[in-house]
């Protein structure tokens, strides 16, 4: 039974413990992982609390050197931390190792910009004054993360938070506690004071009011839906006393544009990967490819060719392109929507169909789907499936492309397939998306620069990068009389 971290000590569940499952083989069981209540939550913010002064006080070497022994273990450790994420979330084993390879070196980049915490020294208008500005720790940061990047996600939120000063308590996702768990146990060893760090696992049914609620924490940092980003949102500012901060990275509708004059393979590159890698489970998944009608129909004959030739498999087997859905409950999601998607009148060319069995193992596996026919206004286009699906919408020209393009609630990523230069510069200006990808898929991003959208994708400052200073630390104005 894994337990949780709270305080230095490894605790046991106050509830019965949860299975943790392979969706590759719905007959293995990782683990046995603990549960925590509310009271359990509410230990871990009291020893977040106590230990967040002296960690504040830390020099930044001591932070460094804890960060940076944590992504070194990491990257020691990527052959097996990558085979246990991809046993329980289902990614396929490349994949996986990329992930793992990115949290280890967020921890890293992270290390450095523990020792180059900025500040600025300004002249004042008042003769003789002086004006510092300096960035000091929030305090207590809870970490709410999700199922879909186990190890990447947790890094790129728990790393920053330490870096600048401030103390954790980190609540995964239900569905991926091992990861989670095993990233757990190296920061338990990396020598931060007792209480900086902590763990606690369980539902957001169950612990999100405390971990949102209470008083002594400063700031949430939250990846998930846009239903629960809401949520926590409200919980943050409706709470008495000081509002909670709070960071939230939601869904994403993301187009990825190909203009006539794109190269095909590049396009389908783009596509295949950015809409179907992962499962298709990634926020900054291409879902709406927007493609110009005179390169249309062979980009689709090309996307069906391609598609014919993604292996659907068991995550951890050697040459499985596309693993399974997460879980039962995400595959009932992605079938409904396939169905949605052929009531509302498109046309389904490729896959979308579920194989209870892949060699001979019970999994939830779904072949990658794609619909053409579709229209933006169809609810498959304008709701965020987070599955293997995607569909593509034609367009008669630039202009259009653009305008379908952003005729989206979300603003994540966005993509532009194109050999013209004159376009590239057009789309990158026009493209109403934090993240935008010139003839590159929508998906998978740089560790060191910042991540993060606009319109209902997004709230609050950038995760990632130096920007990620922005939230985890706040500014204070110092004025000296002469
Ligand atoms: C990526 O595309 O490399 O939840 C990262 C998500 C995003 C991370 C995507 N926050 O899918």
């Amino acid at each position: 039974m894994h337990r949780h971290y709270i305080g230095g000590e490894w605790v046991t569940g106050a509830a019965d413990p949860a299975e943790n499952i392979n969706p590759s083989d719905t007959r293995d069981l990782v683990g046995l992982y603990a549960q925590a209540n509310g009271v359990q939550a509410s230990e871990a913010i009291a020893a977040a609390a106590a230990a967040q002064p002296g960690w504040a006080a830390a020099t930044p070497q001591q932070r460094a050197d804890a960060l940076d022994f944590v992504g070194q273990e990491i990257l020691l450790r990527q052959v097996e931390l990558a085979d246990l994420l991809a046993r329980e979330e289902g990614k396929a084993l490349a994949d996986a190792r990329g992930e793992v390879v990115r949290a280890g070196q967020i921890f890293k980049f992270f290390a450095g910009e523990a020792l180059r915490v900025p500040g600025e020294l300004l002249a004042s208008v008042r003769p003789g004054m002086a004006v510092e500005i300096t960035r000091e720790p929030v305090g207590v940061v809870t970490v709410i993360a999700p199922w879909n990047f186990p190890i990447a996600i947790p890094a790129w939120k728990i790393a920053p938070a330490l870096a600048y000063g401030n103390a954790v308590v980190f609540k995964p996702a239900e569905l991926v506690p091992g990861s989670a768990w095993a990233l757990a146990e190296i920061i338990s060893r990396a020598g931060l004071p007792a209480g900086t760090f902590n763990l606690v696992m369980g539902r957001g049914s169950v612990l999100g009011e405390v971990l949102l609620g209470d008083p002594r924490v400063a700031a949430v940092s939250f990846t998930g839906s846009e239903a629960t980003g809401r949520r926590v949102a409200a919980a943050c500012v409706s709470r008495p006393g000081a509002m909670a901060r709070f960071q939230l990275e939601m869904g994403g509708k993301n187009p990825l544009v190909v203009l006539d004059d794109a190269e095909l393979d590049v396009a389908v590159q783009c596509a295949v990967n950015g809409a179907f890698f992962s499962t298709g489970q990634r926020c900054t998944a291409s879902s709406r490819l927007v493609v110009t009608d005179a390169i249309h129909d062979r980009f689709v004959a090309a996307m069906c060719e391609r598609m014919a030739h993604l292996t659907l498999g068991d995550a951890r087997r050697a040459g499985t392109v596309i693993g399974p859905v997460v879980d039962a409950r995400q595959l009932r999601q992605d079938l409904d929507y396939i169905a949605l998607g052929q009531r509302e009148g498109a046309r389904l060319v490729a896959g979308g169909q579920h194989r209870p069995q892949v060699d001979g193992q019970p999994g939830h596996y779904l072949e990658p789907a794609l619909f053409v026919e579709s229209s933006n206004s169809m609810r498959i286009n304008r709701e965020e499936i987070f599955g293997p699906v995607a569909s593509v919408i034609r367009v008669r020209d630039a202009d259009e492309a653009l305008a379908v393009a952003n005729d989206t609630e979300f603003g994540l990523s966005a993509g532009v397939c194109t050999t013209s230069l004159k376009m590239a510069a057009h789309f990158k200006r026009h493209l109403q998306a934090g993240m935008v990808m010139v003839n590159a898929p929508t998906a998978g991003v740089d560790p060191h620069v910042p991540f993060g959208g606009r319109k209902a994708s997004s709230h609050g400052p950038r995760e990632q990068g130096r920007h990620a200073a922005e939230f985890y630390t706040v500014v204070k104005t110092t004025y000296v009389a002469p």
